[in-house]
């Protein structure tokens, strides 16, 4: 699969705008490098619960992580934290200041907050040897988020300074419906072509319905179309035909059952990540690295063209640029005026003369 614009266009203009420099990772290999561990859902998904709970697991196997978490509009959170957008931006304040609703307000605090983006690489660059991996909490509102220029110069940032995972929060008994089921999957399948960065689906809830019904959709055709069947509506004909097209999205996807309140599914979300990174290294990285040289040839190339271009314009127009004077006319003139100079000195040792000789008439 090629990939021109890895992880998307946006990275340009990342690159022009903001003095975050990603340092891709230049090992092949097994990296030492932490994993960034993006964790992407709907609003009341359990996002934030899930982060709770994984978070528990790498402590009770003494390999803590390092969490990040950038939803402004948080009121509390249920996990230490060491990277709070809170402590960088006011959500209330901006929201009275740029009098905003409550997504406009998320935004732009994102907005803001992207701004400083290079210093939390930094911070995350000093903490690369102390952690295993490093876990990104995002706003409730995911189109917030995934649609948000910010949104996409975090995302591609971390994806090209560390391997990065996308981790997908699927509400499991709301998703029981085909018809949402479908609308959920449609919204992971954009974020996986946005960013292809590996993807993993984390079917949460499962202590409410067992996640069984959405592995079985998604890997039989038929069951998914005898589950629309009962449904009579416009969007059920919708669905039919969507369910077709992802189909290859389906064939390559890691899902894991998960309940963040029991902690079930934790070790298969792991090994999950594990095979994620492997991707990645395989995968992205490759790719990342091959469009990084082919931006490299792009500009090189540029600079020549526009080398060649003053070097033509010099050549056509250059007299009428700079005149007729060359450096050793410069420097003739520079002689012409120190001659000037001269003169006038003397000129003037005249003028005293003179007038020493009329003051000396004057007295006798
Ligand atoms: N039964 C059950 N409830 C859960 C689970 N995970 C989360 N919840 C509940 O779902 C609700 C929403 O959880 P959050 O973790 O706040 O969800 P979120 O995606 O972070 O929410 P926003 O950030 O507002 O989008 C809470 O009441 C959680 O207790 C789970 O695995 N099982
Ligand atoms: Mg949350």
């Amino acid at each position: 699969m090629e990939i021109d614009t890895p992880p998307s266009s946006s990275i340009d203009q990342q690159e022009s705008s903001s003095s975050t420099t990603p340092k891709p990772n230049t090992e092949n290999d097994k990296s030492p490098l932490p994993v960034c561990i993006l964790v992407l859902g709907m609003a009341g998904s359990g996002k934030t619960t899930f982060i709770q709970r994984i978070n528990a697991y790498l402590h009770s196997l003494h390999r803590p992580p390092y969490i990040v978490n950038f939803d402004p509009a948080v009121h509390e959170l249920p996990y230490p934290c060491n990277v709070d957008i809170r402590d960088t931006v006011n959500y209330k304040q901006v929201m009275k200041q740029y009098n905003l609703g409550p997504n406009g307000a998320i935004i732009t605090s994102l907005n803001l907050f992207s701004t400083t983006f290079d210093q939390l690489l930094t911070i995350l660059n000093k903490n690369e040897q102390k952690h295993e991996h490093f876990i990104f909490d995002t706003p409730g509102q995911i189109e917030v988020f995934t649609w948000s220029a910010s949104g996409t110069i975090i995302t591609e940032s971390l994806g090209a300074t560390y391997p990065t995972v996308v981790v997908y929060i699927m509400d499991t008994p709301r998703s029981s419906n085909p018809i949402t089921f479908m609308s959920n999957m449609l919204y992971a399948v954009s974020i996986l072509y946005k960013y292809r960065l590996p993807f993993i689906i984390v079917l949460n809830k499962t202590d409410i319905i067992h996640h069984r019904f959405a592995i079985e959709w998604m890997n039989d055709f038929e069951l998914f179309q005898q589950a629309i069947e009962q449904q009579h509506t416009y969007s059920s004909d919708l669905t039919r035909s969507l369910s077709l097209v992802l189909d290859e999205f389906y064939q390559n996807l890691r899902c894991v059952g998960f309940s963040s309140i029991t902690g079930d599914g934790c070790k298969e979300f792991f090994d999950a990540v594990t095979d994620a990174k492997q991707e990645y290294d395989q995968v992205y990285k490759v790719e990342y690295d091959k469009w990084q040289k082919r931006r490299e040839k792009r500009d090189k190339q540029k600079q020549e063209q526009d080398l060649k271009r003053l070097k033509d314009d010099l050549r056509d127009d250059g007299d009428h640029l700079i005149g007729h004077k060359n450096l050793n006319d410069i420097e003739d003139d520079t002689d012409d005026e120190n001659d000037d100079e001269s003169e006038k000195e003397d000129n003037e040792e005249k003028d005293d003369k003179q007038f020493e000789q009329y003051m000396k008439k004057v007295k006798h």
